[in-house]
Order: C-alpha cells, then structure tokens, then sequence
C-alpha cells in the first residue's frame, strides 16, 4: 500500500510539477547569461597587464577630486602594471600595497574591431566578472556603471559611446574600493586610531570578521562581448524527469524587439536534436533522457545537454548556447535525494586562494584543483564563503562535482549589520547570485550566510526574509545557512531546508582533547536533530596541520593531530549517516592566506593540501575514507578508477 501510494503522490506532484507557473522571479535587470561566442556572438578578452594606481591620499579621494577617469591614468601620476584578473596584494614587494585599503585605479586602452563599430545593429557590452568590492567604471572618461559586492559579475552596454568618435581607442578605467563596513557582504568595520602617542597621523585599520585575507582587485575576466540589438538576455530551465522522460521547463526572454521568432533545440553530446520548439516558454521532452549525475555516483557523471536559442527578427538573428544538466533535488526529513536517490556529501570546503595571484581567477589552479577532488575522492563542495568564478562552476557541471552555493554572508557578528540597510542589500546579493547560477545544475543548494550570530534576536527576522525571499527566487533548490551557534538558540534554524553545522571539537574548545569528540559530537547531532527533525551535513570540522612537523602521541599542529582528529570524527559520522547526517565537508581543502593574527602562522593551516596544493598526511586518510563511501553508496563497477590499493 504505502508504495502505491507514495508513486500516487509522486504522479500527483510530477503533474503539478507541470502545470505549476514559472515559479522562478527575477527582479533585476538583464539577465547576464554567461558571455559566450556564438556565430552571432563575438568576445575580446582584456585580460593582461593593466595601468594601476592606488590612491594614497589621506581621505582616498585623491582620484575623485582630479577625476583621474577624465584622462591616461599615467598622466595623473606614477602607474604600475598590474595584471588582470589577479589581486593586487601580493603582486608588489610594498607592504603598503599589501594591506591597502581604499580606491585603486585599473586603466588599459582597447581597440575595439571597426565592424562593432560601424555596425548599428551591433550591441558592444563591457563585463567585469568580479571585483573587490566597490567598483565604478568609465569608459572614455564617462561613467558607464558601477557595482556594489565582489564575487559576482557586472556590466554596461556601451556601444554608442564608443561610436561617439570611431578614431580614438577607448579607454576603459576602473576604480575599485575594498572598504568593508556594518552594511556591505561581508560587513568590517573602519576603525581611526587616534592617539597620537601610539599612532602615526590618519592610522586606521579595517576591521574583519571572517578568517581569509581581504583580497582586493579585479579578481575575475574584463570581457568586451557583443550581441545584435534584438538579443537573447535571459534563459532560465528547470528539470525534471518521469520514467524515461525527462523534461526541461524554460523560458527564453529577449530584449530589443516587440517580436521575435525563436527556435529552441535541445542536443545531446553527439549533436543530435532530441527536442525543440517554437515558444519563448514551455516544456521540452527528452525520450529516453540521460540524467546528470554526481561524480562516482555514476558511469557517465555532468551529462550535459546543449539548449540552443536562435532567435530572428527580419534583420537580427542571435544564438545562445546553454549546457543543461537534467535532474532533480529534493530533500526529506533524513535524507538529500539526487533523482530520487540518497546522495551522500563526501567533499570539500575550498577558497579561492593562491600565492601571488590571491583571488584572481586562474586557470592551472582550478585544473589542478578539480584533478585532486577527483583524486579524492570527494563528489561536492561548498563555495565557502561567497560565490566563485562561474567558470568554476561550469566545471563542475561538467565533472559531476555538487555544489553548495554560498552567498558572501560572512562574518554577521555585530548587531548593527541585522539592520534594514544590510537585509536590503542581502536580498539584492541573492537576486545576484541566483540569477547568475541558476541554470548550473552542479548547484544544488543555496547557503545564505556562514557563521552569523544567529543567535541574537534580530536573526529571526533577517534569516527568515532572506531564506523566503531566495526560494521565492528559485524554488527548485533547498535554502540554508552555515550555523555554529547553539541548536537551542539559533533563530534561523527554523526557515532552512538542511541544517549544516560546524564544529571544532578539541581544536577551539577542549584543545588537545581528542577524546572529546566522540560525546561531543554525538551530542551535537542529536541535539539539532532532536530539535529541528532535518537532515544535517557537518559543513566544517578540522585541525590546523604544519606540513612536516610529527609528534607522536599526537599534539595539535602535527599532521598526526589533524589525522586523529578526523578519524575521531569519522567514527560518529558513520554511526549518523545511517540516520540522518547526509554530508561531511573538510575544512579546508587546502592552506589558505588569512589576515596576520597571533593564532595563524602566516595563513590557515587546516588544509588537507598545503596552498601549494601537496598532500598532507590526512589527504590520504580523506581518500581511502571518500572512496570507501562511493563505493559502499554505489558499488563502484570498474568503469571508476577506483585506486584498488586504498
Ligand atoms: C570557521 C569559519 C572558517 C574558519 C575556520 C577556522 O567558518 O572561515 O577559517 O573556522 O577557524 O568557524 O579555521
């Protein structure tokens, strides 16, 4: 009985899948898709050395004052290359630059191709993939946008005025501020010192309450794309599927005519048309559909099908290529179903950090990052703790990489950034963020902050909007918050869909003791389990390891501390994961740059890979332990190359 009914509630809740509305709301403008070339498309890189210009004045206002966009950056004063993306701080040998705080100024001169030019029907837009945080761009001594928040894109049509005068190269400038306060994502605050006895004149410092160092530049792709002026701006799909079918709900918006012909094909990997149609909305069918599947969760993991939009008027037709994965999430009491299936996070918590480059996008470190997931093991990570580069992303839709999609809430300690003007700005950060990943179907949840003092009376309002208003955005995909506060305390508990929770048992509290951890940690799960009746993942837990250094009986530091400690954890997760835990994430993946601070020696040492990306001796107990739960979970066939000697 209980079968035949819970495939009548699945058939009930299939066709309501269908006759639902878009549920999917976006508010802002534009929808941003992801520059990519197509026969309508072209896309000019501006990556690589830029003019640079930090303001050093005592009010930072030095630029604004003589409007620095106005002319050549080198003719306001001495410039420096810069390169583009990459973060600033750690390009020079001048410590000032280091830790500066205030506007920096990016220039570089571009010649845009005569036919973007020439021709009318061409849309010419400027895109910055990510800068730190404040960011105001001219183009040719015009003000053409600016944005607030780091991590996610922003850009600005700018074809007429680069029309304006076809003969003078245009020259784009870029200021870039990196001043954290009450109200930003994540909130700091600035803080004068003003006792002459103690500090030098202007002295102040930035204060911040996240553990990463404060990264600043333009850490992502500066891109010129174009498009024709009637254009395909936004797709978004859903998915679904029923038996053998699958079925992707989308719905293409188009900008710059009152009406356009469309042509929607979706492909296989082969290139074959397996559906299509002829509406700006609707459903499309896939027989015999090949669903996307987590890594190690499958034979043929990232299935991606392409969703080509053409688009044609009389005079314009444009073509967008989207990858799209079909699956499905959903989330019971105990357990977090991938097409139906319990999925098990074995993973990661990453940043994006590196030497020298900082932030700044670069190829050879994602490459080599996404070969030791694989390596490892491990099916997922979390985009601790804010968004990264969509290119990342896209890998790991590729790859079958799950990912817990993390907004830059991080670091809400103080009770002031619970105001109305931080939610605010919270909200907009989540139309962001969901409007740029939303079609990538490696994101299967949202994670509004990390770590806020969600105790405190005002987090009850602030997580509850905010969780409402994100799955008001998307309601396809659960919505949570990173919590370490008490189970009985926590105001946001209530409104999220997975409880993730971090601890550091015998490392912050009880250090040394690793024979806390057992009844620590027990406690912890039953405690929030009890409460709340939710799935939970351990979203953090790890040590702080000094590659080389040994001591035996384990003392912390060591690489035979950090190993104990998982151990420890692991015990209790396998006791829970027969339950209720659904997911483990090591803190961290690898060592990573931090503000200087008598608790870190030069970074944060908790990686399970140096920042050099070489394994510590708990890389190696996390693979044998994420092998072992892939091929417990799914009885690896050979097709893995399951390492036979673990
Ligand atoms: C956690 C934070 C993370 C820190 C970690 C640590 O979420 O950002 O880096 O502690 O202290 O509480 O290592």
């Amino acid at each position: 009985l209980s079968l035949s009914l819970s495939v009548c509630v699945s058939a009930v809740l299939r066709v309501l899948w269908l006759l639902s509305v878009f549920g999917t709301v976006l508010p802002l403008d534009g929808g941003m898709l992801f520059p990519r070339e197509s026969t309508s498309r072209e896309v000019k890189e501006l990556n690589g050395l830029w003019d640079f210009r930090p303001d050093g004045s005592l009010n930072r206002n030095e630029g604004f004052e003589k409007a620095w966009y106005k002319r050549r950056l080198a003719e306001t004063g001495p410039v420096i290359e810069m390169p583009v993306p990459a973060s600033y701080n750690d390009i020079t040998q001048d410590p000032t630059l280091r830790d500066f705080i205030g506007w920096v100024w990016y220039e570089r001169e571009v010649f845009v191709p005569a036919r973007w030019i020439s021709d009318e029907g061409t849309r010419v837009v400027l895109r910055v993939g990510s800068a730190h945080y404040y960011s105001i761009v001219w183009v040719n001594g015009e003000k053409v946008t600016e944005h607030e928040g780091g991590h996610l894109p922003f850009e600005a049509e700018i074809s007429s005025l680069i029309r304006r005068d076809p003969t003078k190269p245009c020259r784009i400038t870029i200021a870039v501020n990196n001043t954290l306060t009450l109200e930003t994502l994540p909130p700091g605050t600035i803080q004068y010192m003003n006792d002459r006895t103690r500090y030098p004149d202007g002295f102040f410092v930035q204060n911040i309450y996240f553990d990463f160092f404060n990264y600043a530049g333009i850490h992502r792709p500066v891109l010129l794309y174009t498009t024709p002026t009637v254009y395909v701006d936004d797709i978004i799909v859903e998915t679904n599927f029923m038996d053998n079918t699958g079925l992707v709900r989308y719905k293409v918006s188009v900008q710059g005519a009152a009406t356009a012909t469309l042509k929607v094909t979706l492909m296989d990997k082969d290139g074959h048309c397996v559906a299509s149609s002829n509406t700006p909305s609707g459903v499309l069918k896939v027989v015999d559909v090949k669903l996307w599947w987590p890594y190690l969760m499958h034979e043929n993991p990232g299935y991606l099908y392409s969703m080509e939009v053409r688009q044609h008027t009389s005079t314009y037709e444009d073509v967008y290529t989207l990858p799209v994965g079909i699956r499905t999430v959903n989330v019971t009491k105990t357990q977090f179903l991938i097409n139906n299936k319990p999925f098990y996070f074995h993973g990661v918590n990453k940043h994006e950090d590196s030497d020298i480059r900082g932030k700044g996008l670069d190829w050879p470190l994602i490459v080599k990052d996404f070969n030791l997931i694989k390596w490892l093991g491990a099916n997922s990570f979390r985009t601790s703790h804010y968004p990264y580069a969509e290119e990342i992303l896209q890998m790991c839709d590729r790859h079958g990489i799950v990912v817990i999609d993390e907004c830059p809430g991080v670091g809400i300690k103080d009770i002031r950034s619970f105001g109305n003007a931080s939610l605010s700005h919270h909200l907009v950060v989540m139309d962001e963020l969901v409007r740029r990943d939303k079609n990538h179907p490696s994101v299967v949840m949202w994670s509004v902050a990390n770590e806020p003092a969600s105790e405190m009376p005002p987090a009850e309002f602030y997580f509850k909007t905010l969780i409402k208003h994100t799955k008001a955005l998307d309601h396809t995909r659960p919505v949570t918050y990173i919590t370490d506060s008490n189970y009985a305390r926590d105001k946001g508990a209530p409104f999220v869909d997975v409880v993730c929770v971090n601890s550091y048992f015998s490392w912050y509290h009880d250090p040394g003791h690793l024979e806390v951890i057992p009844i620590q940690l027990n406690a912890q799960f039953e405690n929030w389990y009890g409460k709340y009746k939710k799935p939970i993942i351990q979203s953090e837990y790890g040590a702080d390891a000094l590659p080389g250094l040994h001591m035996d009986p384990p003392m912390m530091f060591t690489e035979e501390y950090q190993n104990a400690l998982l151990q420890s954890y692991h015990d209790v997760f396998d006791q829970k994961r027969k339950q209720y835990v659904i997911g483990e994430l090591i803190w961290n993946f690898a060592d990573f740059m931090t503000a200087q601070a008598i608790h870190r020696v030069v970074g944060n040492k908790k990686g399970i890979f140096t920042r050099q990306r070489q394994p510590k001796a708990a890389a190696f107990i996390l693979r044998r332990r994420y092998w072992r739960l892939a091929n417990e979970t799914w009885r690896l066939p050979p097709w893995t190359k399951y390492p036979c000697s673990l």
